[in-house]
């Protein structure tokens, strides 16, 4: 049986097989002491237990060195709105514009002709877009809300960002990545609560998914027929149509409709964007924001870093919610009922059969709408195990891939996101009030030769160091030149045995909701060239902040993953009986999954 398939099955059915693995005397050690200290989760949001709410404010864009509020847009695209009428109504009183007009009817004349009306399949495929669209927007919102500033250099520096819809992140304070994420309305994003971004990456990933494949069949079958007609230009005289078409709809005098077996210029131009530019751009623009794709694309990567991509992906997520206002407007003002005729029963008439099928159609995207965050609120670990089934597997694909991208000292990011909770314990104190001479990195569980090694051991090993790219789940990058000894290295002094599959990270803080902070990789991972523990941080010893005195390097992760102050490290077979047995703290309370390239 695989790693991905095991891993996915139900704590249950693992459970069992554990008891039976045990009868049968394949004994595992008993765990380091330190996993007494994990602590159980829920499998439902609990919002007493929950980070509490905090309100973000209405985005601002930044021009220059000012922001502006863009409520603004509403007078100012008003304004336009009205100076655009009048102009275009002035110009259809040009003669020139006339004959231009007659020339150019908006549907352009050189186009073929579709004959083959809107099959049934096109009605679903156009139904299903519309359904997982509802989805992908809400959840990624949410994901945005999580680091609600968008930036286009790499290296998220409190004041660069362009848009945001949080206050300027406070000097006189520690200020973390979480502190920084806000609250949505639940009927705005899924599930709506505050820093909610595990539960809305099972939603954007699984129904991204469904979406593509959808997208590809559609691509199929309008190529195949002659549907692609509909949407791609084939003459040159689309665009001077377009123009004669904007005119038209700008002037309230509508250009003639001959939606069933042709779409004027103005139309096709902006279907064949969305179907053929802003939907391979968000696919694109998603993926390059994942540590193991961006780290492996070498130039592509780096040069398109995550804050460029992240920001793409928010301008074409921009278009698409355009397009779908506008069109939606559209099909009500230029002829409901001929245009649902269309869409929704596949007939070209002024009958209203389509009508209440589109009604209906609204009324399952509306139900949806209404049941996405309660659902995901109670039934959070149902949406995080349906999650890692549907999409899961694939993400865990890209791990294969070994982190190669190094950037070069002059990327080092001024600012680096401080994240997490920090470490608020006696024993902690201790060790630091001693420089950290005391401290033991304990490494053993499946190995020969279980190890305990102090800083000055791990400081006389090989050191390596590396300049890369941290990518948080919420969104932020930093990079920073790390220093340390490669895992590869403990990996062969300890020699982990045949059975081991996973290595254990156990911190000697807590998580935010108390239990220990703790999480599990795949040993091949931990073999990788860019693994590191490291001790050093911009050619200094690493800061009580971003991990002291040891913590994890593991460039095709996220950041969630990579263990700050490390306390010990256990190789073992499988991690069902740790904490929650979701494979990490974070992945046991905020429902992450625990392989997380993407
Ligand atoms: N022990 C511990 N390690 C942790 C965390 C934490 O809360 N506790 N947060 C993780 C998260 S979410 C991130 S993004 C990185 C942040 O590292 P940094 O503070 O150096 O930026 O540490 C990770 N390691
Ligand atoms: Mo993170």
């Amino acid at each position: 049986m695989g790693a991905e398939s095991y891993s996915n099955m139900g704590g249950e059915i693992r459970n069992a097989l554990h008891a039976m693995a045990d009868s049968v005397k394949i004994q595992s050690p008993p765990h380091d002491p330190i996993a007494s200290t994990l602590s159980s989760a829920d499998d439902r949001v609990i919002l007493s237990h929950w980070l509490p709410p905090r309100a973000g404010i209405v985005p601002q864009i930044r021009i220059g060195r000012r922001w502006i509020n863009i409520l603004w847009a509403i007078p100012f695209g008003a304004a336009c709105l009205v100076l655009l009428i009048a102009v275009a109504q002035s110009l259809r009183e040009l003669p020139s514009i006339q004959a231009f007009l007659k020339t150019y009817p908006g549907i352009a004349q050189a186009a073929p002709s579709v004959e083959s009306g809107f099959p049934w399949w096109l009605q679903l495929q156009h139904f299903l877009n519309a359904f997982f669209m509802m989805f992908i927007i809400r959840a990624g919102i949410q994901i945005l809300a999580d680091h609600p500033r968008l930036y286009w250099r790499r290296d998220c520096t409190p004041g660069t960002e362009w848009f945001r819809f949080q206050h300027p992140v406070p000097e006189d304070q520690i200020w973390t990545a979480k502190d920084d994420s806000v609250t949505l309305p639940g009927w705005l994003g899924i599930p709506g609560l505050r820093h909610s971004i595990g539960l809305a990456r099972w939603w954007h990933f699984s129904v991204d998914l469904l979406w593509v494949i959808n997208g590809l069949v559609f691509y199929v079958l309008i190529f195949t027929t002659d549907q692609w007609l509909r949407l791609v230009p084939v003459t040159w005289d689309v665009f001077p149509n377009a123009l004669s078409a904007a005119i038209q709809y700008a002037s309230l005098n509508f250009p003639v409709d001959h939606g069933w077996t042709r779409y004027n210029g103005l139309q096709k131009l902006s279907y064949f964007i969305t179907v053929f530019v802003a939907a391979p751009a968000s696919i694109f623009s998603g993926l390059l924001q994942s540590p193991a794709i961006s780290n492996r694309l070498g130039l592509l990567g780096t040069g398109l870093n995550r804050q460029a991509a992240r920001s793409l992906h928010f301008l074409s997520f921009l278009w698409f919610v355009l397009f779908i206002l506008a069109h939606g407007v559209m099909v009500f003002v230029t002829g409901i009922r001929q245009n649902t005729n269309h869409m929704f029963a596949g007939v070209e008439n002024a009958g209203w059969v389509g009508f209440p099928i589109f009604l209906l159609s609204m009324a399952a995207i509306g139900f949806a709408w209404w049941a996405a965050s309660p659902i995901t609120i109670r039934y959070a670990r149902l949406v995080q195990r349906t999650g890692r089934l549907v999409v899961g597997w694939i993400k865990g694909l890209t791990e294969w891939w070994e982190p190669t991208a190094e950037l070069s000292e002059e990327d080092v990011s001024p600012h680096f996101w401080p994240n997490g909770t920090m470490p608020d314990s006696a024993e902690y104190d201790r060790l630091l009030s001693g420089s950290f001479a005391d401290y033991r990195l304990r490494v053993g569980g499946l190995v020969e030769s279980p190890q305990v090694f102090s800083i000055a051991d791990l400081k006389a090993m090989r050191k390596q160091e590396q300049i890369t790219t941290h990518f948080c789940i919420q969104g932020w990058s930093g990079v920073a030149k790390w220093g340390g000894v490669p895992m590869r290295d403990i990996i062969a002094l300890v020699r982990p045995l045949p059975e081991t599959r996973y290595a254990v990270f156990y911190s000697l803080a807590d998580g935010s909701e108390g239990g220990r902070y703790y999480d599990v990789h795949k040993l091949s991972n931990m073999r990788h060239r860019l693994t590191i523990l490291a001790y050093e941080m911009n050619g200094r010893p690493l800061s009580v902040l971003h991990g002291a005195p040891l913590r994890l390097r593991c460039e095709n992760e996220l950041g969630f993953k990579m263990v700050k102050w490390i306390a010990a490290i256990e190789f073992v077979r499988c991690f069902a009986d740790l904490g929650a047995g979701q494979g990490g703290y974070n992945e046991d309370h905020e429902f992450y999954g625990y392989r997380m390239p993407i």
